[in-house]
């Protein structure tokens, strides 16, 4: 084990832990090369061996602490039955689910979701020798569900923070479904071998600050439900909670109710704030601007010793504050990589 864990357990190490979300993906040429033997990113997903390479080509190149399981949210409406197609260029696009629709939703872990379970094997298989901790991951319900509902991510939600109004056992029914279901999955992944876990709620901060009985069953619900059964079947497991977003009452209240591991924080957080008002027993995450790695250069590396500054001997792994754009020059982030682990702690 590396020290991700070791940080989220708060054990002492001896370098700054540091792993980036999207950190596969587009902005890596040897990345490009293996999606164009797969039109569909999907088969990408699904092919065990090609998702494998994928998820450790960033770790070979830049030596992050944490290999991200390469795979996408939406893998759990594909594996209750609703199509996803991936549209070059377009993003996700599902069929919006209909009300008619939800009970038929049922999870078919022999499939697909199978695949994924062989990709964290093999992953682990590859990175035994490796101090490097491997991070699985889902959707949290209520992100999951803004796409069964909208259909896209192209113009926000709106159908998704309508139905709270108009159709509020609808959106309920569909957070349970999904709840349920990444029950099963998170557990399936620890089963092959993922040794901590992120929860993605990428799109908790679109709920409006007036309305707490919307937040308390979308967000805080459904993720006391999913940290609750895996506490009680996988004590040892730390998950890191990453409700994007959020205003400082909200994620005080967030943090408060459901007690993560780690807690990823969003580039518009001030990282004073949190090292005082969040509790110590958090690890916390984040939260270099992801506009900033771009960037590059000084301007990056400031910020980037701004925020281990902050942090100082505070439990802490860096992070973006949101996913690598993929307009990122590598080199970047071997600048930020190689920063992060010389800085001293
Ligand atoms: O064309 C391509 O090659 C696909 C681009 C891509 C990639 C690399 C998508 C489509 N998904 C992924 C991988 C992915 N997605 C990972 C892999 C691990 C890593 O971090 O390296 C992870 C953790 C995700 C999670 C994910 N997918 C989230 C939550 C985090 C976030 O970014 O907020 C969300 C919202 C998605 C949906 C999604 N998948 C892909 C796209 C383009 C989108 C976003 C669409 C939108 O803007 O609404």
């Amino acid at each position: 084990m590396g020290f991700l864990c070791d940080q989220l357990r708060g054990q002492k190490t001896r370098q700054r832990p540091i792993w980036l979300m999207r950190q596969a993906g587009r902005y890596l040429p040897e990345y490009r090369a293996l999606r164009q033997e797969h039109p569909d990113f999907l088969s990408l997903v699904y092919h065990p061996s090609h998702a494998c390479e994928v998820t450790l080509q960033p770790l070979r190149r830049f030596g992050m602490d944490a290999a991200i399981l390469f795979s996408d949210i939406l893998v759990i409406p594909h594996a209750l039955g609703q199509d996803v197609r991936f549209v070059q260029g377009e993003g996700p696009q599902l069929p919006p689910l209909q009300k008619d629709d939800i009970e038929k939703l049922s999870l078919k872990e022999q499939g697909t979701l199978s695949k994924v379970y062989e990709t964290i094997r093999s992953i682990r298989h590859d990175l035994i020798m490796a101090d490097k901790d491997l991070i699985g991951f889902a959707g949290a319900p209520w992100t999951v569900a803004c796409y069964m509902i909208q259909g896209h991510g192209k113009t926000g939600f709106p159908k998704a923070l309508e139905a709270w109004q108009s159709d509020r056992e609808h959106l309920l029914s569909v957070i349970d479904h999904v709840t349920q279901a990444t029950k099963t999955y998170l557990s399936g992944q620890i089963n092959a071998g993922a040794q901590v876990i992120q929860l993605f709620d990428s799109w908790a901060g679109l709920i409006s600050q007036d309305k707490n009985d919307f937040f308390e069953q979308v967000v805080l619900d459904p993720a006391k439900k999913i940290l609750s059964f895996l506490k009680q079947n996988h004590p040892d497991i730390p998950v890191i909670c990453f409700p994007r977003g959020l205003p400082k009452e909200r994620l005080e209240h967030y943090a408060d109710q459901i007690k993560p591991e780690g807690l990823s924080l969003s580039e518009e957080i001030d990282l004073n704030w949190a090292v005082e008002a969040l509790p110590e027993a958090i690890t916390l995450q984040g939260n270099l601007s992801p506009d900033l790695l771009l960037v590059g250069g000084k301007q990056m590396l400031d910020q980037a010793k701004n925020i281990c500054d902050i942090m100082g001997n505070r439990r802490f792994i860096f992070n973006l504050g949101h996913g690598v754009i993929k307009e990122t020059p590598p080199e970047h982030v071997k600048d930020l990589v190689d920063f992060v682990h010389s800085y001293g702690l």
